[in-house]
């Protein structure tokens, strides 16, 4: 194939009259004017003197063009790599400079602040807004709507994806052509995905969720979507009974089961919903059985590595469980410290190796050979165990991260912060358990004299550079730190003493 992966999940479908999103206005785009889209934009991207391999940078809300701007991306050959909504210009500043992009897109509001670092990394900056309008849709209307496919190889790059660091700086993680492509194969047949499928798609597009595993599948099975701009309870409620699965992160779940209108009527014709991103509290499990009659069926990937494991389409998910490893992708659990493997039924560290494990880390090859061995395996951070029945079941983490409502923080970028402002003498920030988002971040301060910080002003400071989801949602002043005999900070014993602060 001259491009695996625009030609597997886009070039099949060039002259498909079939729907592929459904709007929430009732409207809908089929494959072939998607795709028309995409061939203008993948030719202006052109025009613009992008070629392949190099970045392109998105910040810009959910829409059908935006995912058009990645199938743009896939056939010009350009790395695309999206960034949250939610990042201050002091957080994108980062990932442009470090990505070297040579476009970023954002919308008309964002535009004022990310001129000046689009500017300071000498790339050129257009806008595209939510609903489709904006300088670079402008200037695609004039560009033909076919394009010549450049030519890639499965081993090429075909997305970066940031991902933050225990060191609180991001790395970005090279996603290759068959990286996305065979996750998207063994998905599609594990989850038997159709084109009769709808799939109801509330998660955002900047991450592997929502991009790679909700869209990637859909595409190759040529099914369709129905397209919110995001998860709002009301919306996705009506829009349930057009679908006939779902993906989601456990918030979406739980927010489902606390409304009396999510019903075994609601969801009868539904054939699939699967959970990933965070953990799914085995009792939301059993009540989302006991309410719909349907088991979520739960799995377990990674930025770095796609999909790894899921509990499977036919005989028991298991709750509590991420299933098996999927095929072609092999696990294994060793011991942190020898790398060993260690005897079945043991907790450790969980390694995978397969194709749907990236390239590595953009310019960092340090970190690239601390996390991904040399003979394939990639450590992820995660402790696991598998049990006799070989489900894997994720125990905790080897690496300091929160994970609210299905977004990682990295407790070190908001340290590192809170240690730089006035009356602090240190800080450690930590996840306690809360009903809604999983989990939250809590600040934890030392002061540095006998007057108390002022948390405030505090909070005021940090927010300026922080996305809004990594905000404390509570900051607390201790005496001193618990620490081990070696002078670590016992995070564990902070956040077992702070655990009951959000309890429903
Ligand atoms: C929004 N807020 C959050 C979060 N989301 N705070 C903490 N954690 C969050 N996840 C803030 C908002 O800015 C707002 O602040 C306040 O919380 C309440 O907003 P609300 O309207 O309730 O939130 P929402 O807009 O409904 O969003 C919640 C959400 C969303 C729907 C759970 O966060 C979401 O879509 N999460 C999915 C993330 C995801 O796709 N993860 C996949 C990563 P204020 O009111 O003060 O303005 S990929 C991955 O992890 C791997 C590969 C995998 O396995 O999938
Ligand atoms: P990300 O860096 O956004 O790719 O997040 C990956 C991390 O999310 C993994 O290393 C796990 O810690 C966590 N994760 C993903 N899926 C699950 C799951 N089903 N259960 C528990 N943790 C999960």
């Amino acid at each position: 194939m001259a491009n695996p992966l625009f030609d597997s999940l886009f070039g099949q479908h060039l002259n498909n009259d079939a729907v592929f999103l459904h709007l929430p206005d009732g409207s809908a785009i089929t494959y072939a004017a998607f795709l028309q889209t995409a061939a203008q934009y993948a030719g202006l991207l052109t025009r613009m003197g992008l070629e392949p391999g190099d970045r392109l940078a998105v910040q810009i809300a959910k829409s059908p063009q935006a995912l058009a701007v990645y199938a743009a991306c896939a056939q010009a050959g350009v790395v695309f790599l999206p960034l949250n909504t939610a990042y201050t210009p002091d957080e994108v500043s980062y990932f442009v400079e470090n990505s070297g992009a040579r476009l970023v897109l954002c919308d008309q509001a964002g535009a004022d602040g990310l001129a000046p670092v689009a500017k300071a990394c000498g790339a050129t900056l257009e806008t595209l807004n939510a609903d489709g309008s904006g300088s670079f849709t402008d200037q695609a209307k004039a560009m033909p709507t076919s394009f010549e496919t450049v030519t890639r190889d499965g081993d090429d790059l075909a997305a970066f994806l940031y991902t933050s660091g225990t060191t609180g700086r991001s790395k970005g993680a090279m996603l290759t052509q068959n990286n996305l492509l065979s996750n998207a194969q063994v998905l599609m047949a594990q989850w038997r995905f159709t084109s009769q499928d709808v799939l109801l798609h509330a998660l955002p597009i900047f991450h592997t969720h929502g991009l790679f595993v909700a869209s990637n599948i859909t595409l190759l099975a040529g099914g369709s979507m129905i397209f919110l701009p995001g998860f709002k309870l009301d919306q996705v409620i009506d829009h349930l009974p057009q679908a006939t699965t779902m993906m989601g992160v456990p918030t979406f779940y739980t927010r489902l089961l606390g409304d009396p209108r999510f019903t075994r009527e609601l969801v009868s014709h539904m054939r699939l919903f699967v959970s990933g991103s965070a953990p799914l509290l085995a009792e939301t499990h059993v009540q989302f059985e006991k309410r719909t009659g349907m088991r979520i069926l739960e799995r377990y990937g990674m930025t770095e590595t796609n999909m790894n494991t899921s509990n499977p389409y036919d005989g028991e998910r298991r709750a509590g469980t991420v299933g098996f490893p999927l095929p072609g992708t092999e696990l294994k659990i060793t011991d942190s410290k020898t790398g060993e493997t260690l005897p079945q039924g043991e907790i450790g560290e969980i390694e995978v190796r397969g194709p749907n494990v990236f390239k590595g880390y953009w310019q960092m090859p340090e970190k690239t050979a601390e996390e991904l061995r040399a003979d394939g395996f990639f450590i992820t951070g995660d402790l696991g165990q598998i049990d006799p029945d070989g489900y894997v079941h994720i125990v905790g983490r080897n690496k300091d991260l929160i994970i609210s409502g299905g977004y990682n923080i990295y407790p070190k970028e908001i340290e590192l912060l809170l240690d730089q402002e006035e009356g602090v003498l240190e800080s450690a920030v930590i996840g306690v358990p809360h009903p809604d988002f999983g989990e939250t971040v809590v600040g934890i301060i030392v002061p540095q004299g006998d007057t108390d910080p002022n948390l405030e002003q505090i909070m005021t400071n940090i927010a300026k550079s922080l996305a809004r989801f990594k905000h404390p949602q509570k900051l607390i002043v201790l005496p001193e730190l618990p620490r081990n005999t070696m002078g670590k900070v016992q995070k564990k014993a902070l956040r077992d003493q702070f655990q009951g602060l959000f309890s429903a």
